[in-house]
């Protein structure tokens, strides 16, 4: 029997900076990847997203390879500093009339948009005012987010709030891993207090698309999903492996709980707070009462995820993986078994229904001589997720959809245009579309309502 339910939700996403291009266009403001993109060095090949795959002006050739898909959700950002260029203020009319327009494409072909408001393009000049170390920096969202919902959620009723804070301020911020904008690299301490402002942005954020809806909002966030499997199914090493999902390393940002933790339940983890207790700043109680606001679902983005044994002391044992490993362009492992445990993990933790936001891998695919893409990779790369996402459905997690990153190759931060994750290939030349061998095969489990998912016939 299928275990996807007939509303199960099948999608892809993109974000605004990584796909749109137009950087300057229609009154938009530079934000702080403009900015760090225009700074010789900081990004592979010195690439930006001036022009990326020039999404604001192909939007209407691009919606309709989504619907050839079949895709029935997609997710997309919006660029903060395209609807006001300043940050705060007034609103730019024909930056937001884009999304408008985005939106009607995006219905007439029955594509439903889930709109992420925050997918790390934050306006310069709120980083001039110091960005997410500023404590108005949740205010600020709040009025943004306001100016968004009040436009689309006559039409729009799926909101993501921030996508992956965890990025934002362990790869924008934090001194031992900055590689994105805005670069700031600082301390621990400074990077948990804008981690915290950016918790207060979230919650102001759900405030604000509550109070402004036109029609009941299905609300979430998207966190970097941080996940292990258990080495064996003992109950043991399951243990160990939801012991090590649940941790947080004291060195470093990487984990979920002190991200979800007080969204979910209004207070960091004990866990964390050990880990973390050199670097702690003072946080205000009431603070939790704004971060803890009721969301629908937790987002997850899931790549990948290591392996964990129970060890001799009956603690959490990293196993390395095998030499040989299967990895993506990217070197990520190839992990399929993690889109089974993480979500049942997140599931039992937060009691939440779940949506994996995002998951998929890079390539480096070209156009073959006879015109198409065969990227086999990335269909067997997808078989293998979706059959493990399955029998975490069938076993009863309650996961209400899945979104492969990417719809489109893009920009990929400070990576630039070296990894390709999309279904659509993307020549940045003459800005060509050519659909994957993928995106066929991804059309055909979304026809079949994931039906079509087995063990294909071994040799
Ligand atoms: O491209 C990114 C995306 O912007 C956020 N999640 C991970 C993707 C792949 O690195």
């Amino acid at each position: 029997m299928n275990p996807f339910k007939d509303n199960f939700t099948w999608g892809a996403a993109a974000s605004s900076y990584q796909i749109e291009g137009a950087w300057r266009e229609d009154g938009k403001g530079p934000s702080i990847w403009d900015m760090i993109a225009h700074q010789p060095g900081r990004i592979y090949e010195n690439s930006n997203g001036d022009v990326a795959c020039d999404h604001y002006h192909r939007y209407r050739e691009d919606v309709a390879l989504m619907k050839e898909i079949g895709l029935q959700a997609y997710r997309l950002s919006v660029s903060w500093p395209r609807v006001i260029p300043t940050g705060r203020g007034p609103v730019n009319e024909a930056g937001l009339a884009f999304y408008d327009r985005l939106v009607d494409e995006l219905l007439s072909h029955g594509i439903e948009p889930w709109v992420t408001l925050y997918h790390w393009d934050l306006p310069y000049d709120l980083f001039l005012r110091g960005g997410w170390l500023n404590p108005d920096s949740s205010e600020w969202m709040a009025e943004y987010t306001a100016a968004v919902v009040e436009r689309l959620s006559d039409r729009v009723t799926r909101w993501i709030t921030i996508n992956e804070p965890q990025c934002m301020i362990g790869l924008g911020y934090l001194k031992a891993n900055c590689t994105h904008a805005p670069n700031m690299e600082v301390g621990m301490r400074e990077a948990l207090l804008a981690a915290h402002h950016v918790l207060m942005a979230h919650g102001r954020s759900v405030q604000a698309i509550r109070a402004h809806a036109k029609k009941p909002p299905v609300v979430g966030l998207s966190l970097v999903g941080c996940a292990s499997s258990p080495l064996t199914e003992s109950p043991e090493d399951i243990e160990a492996a939801r012991n090590a999902t649940h941790y947080v390393d004291g060195t470093q940002l990487w984990n979920h709980t002190w991200w979800g933790d007080p969204v979910v339940f209004g207070h960091y983890p004990e866990v964390g707070l050990k880990s973390y207790a050199k670097d702690l700043p003072e946080f205000k109680s009431s603070d939790f009462d704004t971060i803890r606001q009721p969301i629908d679902f937790m987002g997850m983005n899931v790549y990948w995820g290591g392996n964990t044994k129970a060890g001799v002391d009956g603690g959490s044992e990293w196993v390395p993986f095998p030499k040989g490993q299967p990895h993506t362009h990217f070197n990520w492992p190839i992990s399929p078994e993690i889109l089974y445990w993480a979500p049942k993990f997140y599931a039992e933790h937060y009691k939440l229904p779940i949506v994996i936001t995002e998951n998929g891998l890079s390539s480096c695919d070209s156009v073959a001589l006879d015109g198409r893409v065969h990227d086999a990779g990335r269909i067997d790369f997808l078989h293998r997720y979706l059959l493990a996402l399955r029998r975490a459905v069938a076993d009863g997690v309650d996961v209400r959809g899945y979104f492969h990153w990417s719809v489109m190759d893009n920009f990929e931060w400070a990576e630039g245009y070296k990894h390709r994750f999309g279904l659509i290939h993307v020549d940045y030349e003459t800005q060509q579309r050519t659909l994957k061998d993928s995106a066929y095969w991804y059309r055909d489990l979304i026809r079949s309502n994931g039906a079509c998912l087995a063990l294909p016939q071994q040799p």
